[in-house]
């Protein structure tokens, strides 16, 4: 017997990709229904071989479901994830609703992942911001080896992390640079983004900062451990899959750049890429489609004491979102944590 997973949110960048990667890591479903809002009724999603029709949130009864899979953006999960989770149904989430909760763990399986077992007390699970999911993929491994005090990240996030509209923006003007008469305005950008980068993602905070940045800061501490300072600075490129992040590390404790690499070489998830030559890392166009998350640019930074820099990127709707979910899920199930309710 198998589980009934429900995906909210079907025909977006990251529900569209929830499914691949369900079919892709043959999930053990019994059946996969896909949900959308009433006006994505009856559109056709694929998963596998076969073609699933969305059907609706508003009239779906969740009591006979295992798993909801859930990626429709904040508001429509503060308002549903209660409901379903009442149901008894398992939501894993991928909106920043829920993350800060302190009744709602937040996770990362190569992390935190004895962290699920807090889920029961109101069946929902938070994944992470993408560009969090994969930075701390990456710290983790080195904090418990030398100790992490202090980051600073600086992002290169791709435009599908602002959903299929931004994409279809930075394709649109890309294009209008060149043909007369089609030059296109920003609308989901706050400036273009065609041959730009724009040091604004999501919302402008009291003291200057922007949510994007706030949320890798407060996540990392709630995912690896609330000592380690962090501070960021998030970009959108126009890039369409793929954030990457330059990252400088302050340690506690000597680390040689050596250790570090034969540490993240070891590590789950991880793929180390770091030859130092022309090409010898990665970029955004090699991580799009993979599961792993890759480090280069492994080298000392000399201006801190016990100071690394590294350069991590990774296929931010996978790792950061719906592969970080599945995980999840495969993590309740390995654990047995998730009741097969037909079996029950
Ligand atoms: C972006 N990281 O690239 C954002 C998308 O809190 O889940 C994900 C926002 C979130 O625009």
């Amino acid at each position: 017997m198998g589980y009934k997973v429900a995906v909210v949110g079907a025909t977006g960048n990251v529900g569209r990709e929830m499914l691949n990667v369900l079919a892709e890591r043959e999930f053990p479903a019994d059946e996969v229904i896909a949900l959308a809002s009433r006006r994505s009724l009856g559109k056709e999603v694929s998963f596998g071989d076969s073609v699933l029709k969305c059907r609706d949130l508003e009239t779906y009864d969740f009591s006979q479901t295992d798993l909801c899979l859930m990626s429709a953006g904040s508001s429509v999960s503060k308002e549903w994830s209660p409901k379903i989770g009442a149901q008894g149904c398992v939501v894993i989430d991928n909106s920043s609703c829920w993350r800060y909760d302190v009744d709602v763990p937040l996770i990362v399986p190569e992390v935190n992942a004895d962290a699920v077992a807090g889920f029961t007390k109101k069946n929902i699970i938070a994944n992470p911001n993408c560009s969090t999911a994969q930075l701390v993929v990456a710290l983790k491994p080195l904090h418990d080896v030398a100790g992490i005090k202090r980051v600073v990240v600086s992002t290169y996030q791709s435009v599908s992390g602002a959903g299929k509209d931004a994409m279809d923006e930075l394709w649109a003007q890309t294009k209008g640079k060149f043909v007369p008469g089609q030059e296109v305005e920003p609308t989901k950008f706050p400036k273009e983004i065609a041959f730009n980068c724009i040091p604004h993602i999501d919302v402008f905070m009291e003291d200057g900062y922007t949510k994007e940045e706030w949320k890798m800061m407060v996540e990392t501490k709630k995912i690896i451990d609330k000592k380690i300072k962090l501070t960021a600075t998030c970009v959108r490129v126009p890039v369409f899959v793929g954030h990457s992040e330059a990252v400088n590390i302050e340690f506690e404790r000597p680390i040689t750049v050596e250790e570090a690499r034969e540490i993240l070489r070891t590590s789950p998830g991880i793929m180390v890429v770091d030859k130092r030559e022309p090409g010898g890392y990665v970029t955004p166009c090699e991580a799009a489609g993979e599961y792993a998350t890759y480090v280069s640019r492994i080298r000392e930074d000399a201006t801190v004491e016990n100071g690394l820099a590294l350069w991590i990127v990774s296929d931010n709707l996978l790792k950061g979102a719906a592969l970080n979910t599945v995980q999840i899920a495969e993590t309740l199930i390995n654990r047995g944590l998730l009741k097969d309710r037909a079996a029950a």
